[in-house]
């Protein structure tokens, strides 16, 4: 740390504001962190641990699983030559109870792709994917997993979905995620992986507003698009909150 200046204040309330290295007042690394209920003003320009995130490149997203994205198994070998060019490699898993409530199964009557209030919120209904534990939630076994530093689960209570890899959808319970990769220094922070509108998206929207610098890797994603046009939507989402798109072969290494 260079001109490291480390001060906590903290009162009654036990909220504490401290300023990690130079205060050079970099906007993008002030977040306010739930969890901790503490302000924190970091400088991004301390944090340097390059880091790969990979969304859910699981079997049951592949062509043959059950709940397929076209061309999602063209996403395995972008991941595959990226990871070794970062210091740090970490992946999110879809990861639901059998008696999930995403699943058109667990609502008689209603079919996939119908829309209803889950718990409070909208929930489009899925074919049942990715149930912990089986076949069809683990990862691709292209993907050179000895390379993943840690995995982090989402979806895993049955009455809310989670399509971001940092919290539910209603932004209640946070995986742990942000405050990892805090506490590994991430700096520049890469994503991708499936599927581009959704579990990606709402990722990579997470990453911006938890003050990170992030990229998608476009050729390394893939999308369900129910529309047409869902994918340039949600690339067009993401880079309007403040990640950069990128491409593999624009990738430095
Ligand atoms: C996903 C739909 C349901 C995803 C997960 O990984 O994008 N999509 N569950
Ligand atoms: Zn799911």
């Amino acid at each position: 740390m260079t001109g490291g200046q480390l001060s906590v204040v903290s009162c009654q309330w036990a909220v504490a504001t401290w300023y990690h290295g130079r205060a050079t007042g970099n906007e993008r690394g002030r977040v306010w962190d739930d969890r901790e209920s503490s302000f924190k003003k970091r400088d991004l320009g301390e944090a340097t641990v390059e880091t790969l995130l990979l969304i859910d490149l699981q079997n049951d997203f592949l062509p043959g699983g059950a709940l397929a994205v076209p061309g999602g198994d063209q996403t395995i070998p972008v991941a595959n030559r990226l990871m070794p060019r970062f210091d740090l490699v970490v992946a999110t898993q879809d990861w639901h109870p059998a008696n999930h409530g995403s699943f058109a199964s667990q609502h008689p009557g209603r079919r996939v792709g119908d829309i209803i209030q889950l718990d409070g919120l909208e929930q489009m209904l899925w074919p049942d994917h990715c149930v912990q534990g089986t076949a069809g939630a683990d990862f691709s076994p292209d993907l050179q997993r000895d390379r993943i530093r840690a995995v982090f689960h989402k979806g895993t209570d049955p009455r809310i979905d989670s399509y971001s890899g940092f919290y539910d959808n209603s932004h209640r319970r946070s995986t742990g995620l942000a405050e990892y990769l805090r506490e590994q220094g991430v700096g520049n922070l890469y994503i991708m992986g499936l599927a581009t509108d959704y579990c990606v998206k709402f990722t990579v929207l997470d990453a911006v507003a938890a003050g990170f610098r992030v990229s998608v890797v476009t050729d390394g994603c893939r999308a369900v698009n129910l529309k047409e046009g869902d994918d340039q939507r949600a690339f067009e989402a993401m880079r309007a909150a403040g990640a950069d798109l990128v491409t593999s072969d624009k990738m430095r290494g």
